[in-house]
């Protein structure tokens, strides 16, 4: 079995920290690629060695295979992990890294291939029973076809783009007057973004939940399951809100996803770190949508109620290692959140937000994990994610989460920069996400920016304390009108510096 003695890792920020981490408690050398605007990263800093691979546009750095691959060579580099985004899903990339006598920590590159594109991923998992969305099992391209189609399907009915992907080439059509129009913008999208105009049609399920399955399988066809993480509070298809486990699911539904998950996974001989996409309606019936063949930004609340390092078994499995363990191994502990910090302004429509970390203090403690790839003084390149930080909390149970969360986003301090922080506690507080049930419509239906200014923000904290202060100096007062015992107070809080 090939010991991998030095990996490479072909990304950036807090997922390169996160896996260089692992790596170094593996006793496997790190080497670290860098853009021109990346030369001050901690990831840069924490790697055995760092070679910078170009100006800032990822076009010109992290996608650079060819020269990723050289720069493997020169230093002996004997895996290389992609991460995510990026090369992590380019089969080509993929099967290069393997011509060149490396190894790709990843699934094979027919994998990534097949579940790549949707309806190439429908047919592969076809010879299971794997429940799906009513829909056309191929590409349309006869608009009275698919006209037809649509009207035996039911309207309202969804165009999807077989190539698709963060929800482009994706159009609703409510009734049948509306299909040409939204059949060409569809196939249109598709070709300017994939350079592939082939799409679908299926059921539009209209409050659908977002729950996926972390799936890990081995080169010797081993493939378990570890639950599901619950990602429906997205914005323009960017996950905001993760959590394991989900609140609605029951012990037999959650199996029966688990089932289908491996299953899927066994479809296309998958081996690595993987993810099973499903949604679930009120009914809590599951239908299967597509496989995401990388490790995912939200594996760290996997990790927390699982206890698996999920990078450490990514790693073992390229070495040609079976999974560490067994399905009846693993159980479900307690329950983790995730929050995504971004340098968006939540008041103004998410916009991304640039600028310097003129303060940026982590929040720590009991059952608190900050993921993250900046520090304090570094400015956010635009060039990328406005992914700031993961803060991820983990408590014996969901409300223990939630109070953590909550907690941990009040330690959290940033300024110079506009984050979604505050929308993040908005989500924390709002009666949907306390019930559990809430689905993909949640920002739609309950977010509108002024509710933030509702919520006692710092500033209020401080205007609060400023009076309970004053309240306090003149305690005489106080004390004839409520009778209650003095007490010593000082002005620390009054005095304390806000940062939001
Ligand atoms: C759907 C759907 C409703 N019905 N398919 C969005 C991205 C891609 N992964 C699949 N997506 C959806 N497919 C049918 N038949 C609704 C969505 C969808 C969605 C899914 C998960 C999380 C957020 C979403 C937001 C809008 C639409």
């Amino acid at each position: 079995m090939p010991k991998i003695n030095k990996i490479l890792i072909a990304n950036r920020g807090e997922i390169a920290l996160r896996i260089m981490r692992t790596a170094r408690e593996l006793n496997i050398q790190t080497v670290a690629i860098f853009s021109e605007a990346d030369r001050n990263s901690p990831h840069v800093r924490f790697a055995d060695e760092a070679v910078c691979i170009g100006a800032p546009p990822s076009h010109q750095s992290y996608l650079l295979g060819d020269k990723i691959i050289e720069i493997c060579k020169k230093l002996n580099v004997d895996a290389i992990h992609p991460g995510y985004g990026f090369l992590s899903e380019n089969a080509n990339f993929c099967r290069k890294v393997i011509e060149a006598g490396l190894i790709f920590i990843g699934p094979s590159p027919e994998s990534i291939e097949l579940m790549g594109d949707k309806l190439t991923s429908k047919h592969t998992v076809a010879k299971y029973n794997i429940p799906m969305v009513p829909g056309t099992p191929d590409a349309v391209t006869d608009r009275a076809i698919a006209k037809e189609k649509s009207l035996e399907i039911g309207y309202p009915v969804l165009i999807k783009a077989s190539a698709g992907g963060g929800g482009k080439g994706m159009r609703v059509v409510e009734k049948e007057e509306d299909f040409d129009e939204q059949m060409d913008r569809a196939v249109s999208e598709a070709i300017t973004s994939f350079g592939n105009g082939a799409v679908f049609i299926e059921k539009y399920i209209t409050a659908p939940k977002h729950i996926e399955i972390q799936v890990l399988g081995d080169q010797h066809g081993n493939v378990v399951h570890l639950f599901e993480r619950e990602c429906s509070i997205q914005r323009r298809h960017q996950k905001v809100v993760e959590e394991a486990p989900s609140a609605v699911l029951t012990p037999e539904i959650r199996e029966a996803m688990g089932r289908c998950a491996v299953d899927v996974a066994k479809a296309c001989n998958y081996y690595g770190a993987g993810t099973v996409e499903f949604i679930v309606d009120e009914r809590l019936d599951f239908y299967f949508l597509e496989m995401n063949t990388r490790l995912q930004v939200e594996h760290p609340v996997t990790e927390l109620i699982t206890g698996i390092d999920l990078v450490k078994e990514m790693i073992r499995i390229a070495e040609g290692e079976s999974i560490s363990f067994k399905q009846e191994d693993i159980h479900i502990q307690g329950h983790a959140i995730e929050i995504r910090v971004c340098a968006e302004d939540s008041r103004n429509n998410f916009l991304p937000d640039v600028g310097t970390l003129n303060t940026y203090i982590r929040p720590e403690g009991n059952g608190v994990r900050v993921d993250d790839g900046f520090e304090q003084g570094m400015t956010i390149p635009i060039f990328y994610d406005p992914m700031i930080a993961k803060l991820i909390t983990y408590g014996k149970n969901r409300e223990e989460a939630i109070a953590k969360m909550i907690r941990a986003i009040d330690e959290f301090k940033i300024s110079g920069i506009q984050t979604t922080l505050p929308f993040c506690k908005f989500v924390m507080q709002h009666q949907a996400f306390l019930s559990g049930n809430f689905d993909t419509r949640f920002i739609s239906l309950y977010y509108s920016p002024e509710l933030l200014d509702e919520l006692p923000d710092a500033e209020e904290e401080m205007l609060a304390a400023a009076l309970a202060n004053f309240l306090m100096t003149n305690k005489k007062t106080i004390n004839n009108i409520t009778n209650s015992t003095t007490v010593e107070s000082s002005n620390w809080k009054a005095n304390r510096l806000s940062y939001r």
